[in-house]
């Protein structure tokens, strides 16, 4: 049986009724800009999974995490030390494509980069791990086996 659990954000304390309209009556948003494509994440939570109603916001996601970050500054600017994050652990090594931001466990830390290339060699799938705000990639292939969880909100 598939259990659901429900993360409540009490925004209607943080965010003034005023801001409602400004932020919510808009359905798209456009980033306007002539940057080149680069890789997102996938649409890990569907649209019909989010619910935004006047007293808070409602995310129904499995197995959710919450996470927070060291000052590290491997990914600024999407993140830095004051961003919380809600992560899942990935159900396999499918699941996990380019353009996902992971963490994953490197001798006893956790790493939080995102996947810039995934490949195969003799050992099985690999996972090319870079922070957005690197220059070089991390100079290991990681496995599926440390990847600990895959983040899919980011609450500034
Ligand atoms: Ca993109
Ligand atoms: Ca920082």
């Amino acid at each position: 049986m598939k259990q659901i659990l429900f993360i409540t954000f009490i925004m209607g304390m943080l965010i003034g009724n005023l801001f409602y309209g400004a932020i919510f009556d808009n359905d798209v948003q456009y980033a306007y800009g002539s940057g080149i494509e680069r890789d997102s994440p996938q649409n890990w939570i569907p649209e019909q999974d989010i619910k935004v109603y006047n007293s808070g916001v409602v995310i129904n996601v499995k197995n959710p995490e919450w996470a927070r970050f060291a000052d590290t500054n491997s990914m600024d600017p999407l993140f830095d030390e004051d961003a919380n994050a809600i992560e899942i652990i990935p159900e396999s090594v499918d699941d996990i494509e380019v353009g996902d931001i992971v963490s994953y466990k490197y001798n006893d830390i956790s790493i939080v980069h995102r996947v810039v290339e995934k490949g195969i060699d003799e050992q099985g799938v690999y996972f090319i791990m870079k922070g957005d705000n690197n220059s070089d990639d991390d100079p290991y292939k990681v496995r599926f086996d440390q990847i600990q969880r895959v983040v899919v909100a980011i609450i500034y």
